[in-house]
């Protein structure tokens, strides 16, 4: 099902009052998917799959029954089980690219100023240090990420964790290398509520498409330099990828006052 409003919204940095109408949107999925204007040069973006392609021996390959992920820098919500190994692998993007392995914190920086943000920051949680800033993950040929949702506040309850107790958790996605073809996001109107679990696939990672049956939905093929935002509550999934790898960065972040103004990110 097609909703106009369930679209791609692309936003400058030149009016971040007027983004943040767009931010609250996209908080009560009204809007699917904010596309920030004005990133990268495509000098940098090939510096950067040039640097990530070098190391990619020493990327995570984590298989599934339905998919497999290939990633630089852990996932919390993979290692809630095992926090420790989860911090203890905070800072593996530095440690694999380099302590001048920027781009997160430029992206940070942008988001700040597209929507008129006073900080956003990595998110430090008192009692186990930093988080990880950011993972980069590798879609290679065929490969599809299922059906699912992020949800930190669900999945991280009773953790103690400072990111389970933020009120809003969206998703910022960088398109650092297009695949060939295929690898588009595809993105439901549908945020997750405990009735679903009954879809959840037993070992999986994600759910059976009947919990997306009848909502409207986006497919968004992401661009070299493609800046987006979703809010990773409501279910999505990457379709099959085809040819060049698709590579990204990414990472969540919340909001820690009412006002929207001071965000922490983790990944
Ligand atoms: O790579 C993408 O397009 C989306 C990745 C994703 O699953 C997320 O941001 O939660």
């Amino acid at each position: 099902m097609f909703s106009p409003a369930w679209s791609c919204l692309s936003l400058s940095a030149e009016n971040p009052e007027a983004n943040r109408k767009a931010l609250q949107d996209l908080i009560e999925s009204r809007t699917a998917i904010l596309k920030l204007e004005g990133f990268f040069s495509p000098n940098r973006l090939k510096s950067l799959h040039e640097r990530i392609g070098a190391k990619k021996s020493l990327a995570q390959v984590t298989g599934y029954v339905n998919g497999s992920l290939t990633t630089f820098g852990p996932y919390l919500a993979k290692h809630l089980a095992d926090l420790s190994r989860y911090f203890e692998q905070a800072g593996e993007i530095y440690r694999i690219f380099g302590e001048d392995f920027e781009l997160d914190r430029e992206v940070r920086s942008k988001i700040g100023h597209h929507f008129g943000l006073e900080k956003i920051e990595p998110a430090f949680d008192i009692q186990h240090g930093p988080y990880a800033p950011c993972t980069i993950r590798i879609h290679g040929n065929r490969v599809a990420n299922p059906l699912h949702n992020d949800n930190i506040k669900r999945d991280g309850a009773n953790s103690g964790l400072t990111v389970a107790g933020l009120t809003h958790q969206l998703s910022c996605v960088v398109c650092i290398q297009e695949c060939t073809s295929g690898g588009e996001l595809k993105h439901y109107q549908k945020q997750w509520e405990p009735a679903d679990e009954r879809y959840k696939i037993p070992a999986g990672l994600g759910y059976e498409p009947q919990v997306v049956d009848g909502y409207p939905s986006i497919t968004f093929r992401p661009r070299e330099g493609d800046v987006y935002l979703i809010n990773p509550m409501n279910y999505h999934e990457i379709l099959p990828t085809y040819g060049k790898d698709r590579i990204t960065m990414g990472f969540f972040f919340g909001f820690t006052d009412p006002e929207l103004r001071q965000a922490i990110a983790w990944s």
